[in-house]
């Protein structure tokens, strides 16, 4: 079978991870030079065992430039959504970003991505004592977020709330469904291998549907 072009665009506010999540999954590194993207970086990787080529689009990451956003949209098959673990405010930016992407795309397999787990060790202003009770608070936003999705956008995935919700008490990093969600680091590497295949697993799954 030949094989199939993907095309994900990698979205979430300024500074969040993004290019670096892509430097990471396609070259292996992490440079802790930032370099503010400028529009949309197309980066390329082939998954041979799944005979996929994704497409990464790297867009820049303020809302301010909304059309310019758009634009790129068009033609995507999945997303892969980033927020700042160390910022809530990149996390409250969520549902923006999947509003903006399914109005024009429709609903389209995306996964959501903590980045920067490495930082939460060290992250001093959290309020939390320790990593357990700051992960316990991040995943009752989480599902906070889940539900508001749901009630917004009904019939999105099959699997229900309460299923999102179990995934709490297992205290896992992953969901496994539609909305796959993970927590990353760009510059230890964790789950970011994951999380990519993940979004394109989601992406052919949808084709066969
Ligand atoms: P963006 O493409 O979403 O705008 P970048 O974000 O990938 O350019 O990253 C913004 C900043 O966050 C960079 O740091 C980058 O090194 C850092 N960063 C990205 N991912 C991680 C991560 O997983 N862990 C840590 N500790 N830092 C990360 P600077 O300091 O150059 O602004
Ligand atoms: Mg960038």
């Amino acid at each position: 079978m030949a094989q199939r072009s993907i095309k994900i665009l990698l979205l979430g506010d300024g500074a969040v991870g993004k290019t670096s999540l892509v430097k990471r999954f396609v070259e292996q590194r992490f440079d802790d030079k930032y370099i503010a993207t400028i529009g949309v970086n197309v980066k390329k990787k082939t998954l041979p065992d799944l005979n996929v080529k994704l497409m990464l689009w790297d867009m820049y990451g303020q809302k301010m430039n909304k059309s310019l956003h758009s634009s790129h949209y068009s033609g995507a098959d999945g997303a892969i959504i980033v927020y700042d673990l160390t910022r809530y405010d990149t996390f409250l930016s969520l549902a923006s970003w999947i509003n903006e992407l399914f109005s024009v795309t429709g609903k389209i397999p995306f996964v959501v991505l903590g980045n920067k787990l490495d930082l939460i060790d060290e992250y001093e202003n959290s309020g939390y004592d320790d990593f357990d009770s700051f992960i316990e608070k991040e995943q009752e936003d989480v599902i906070d977020f889940y539900k508001r999705v749901y009630d917004e956008l009904p019939d999105f995935s099959r699997v229900s709330p309460e299923d999102q919700c179990r995934w709490a008490e297992d205290k896992k990093y992953e969901i496994d469904s539609d909305f796959s969600y993970y927590f990353t680091s760009a510059k230890t590497g964790e789950n970011v291998e994951e999380a990519f295949r993940k979004i394109a697993k989601l992406v052919i799954e949808s084709d066969i549907k």
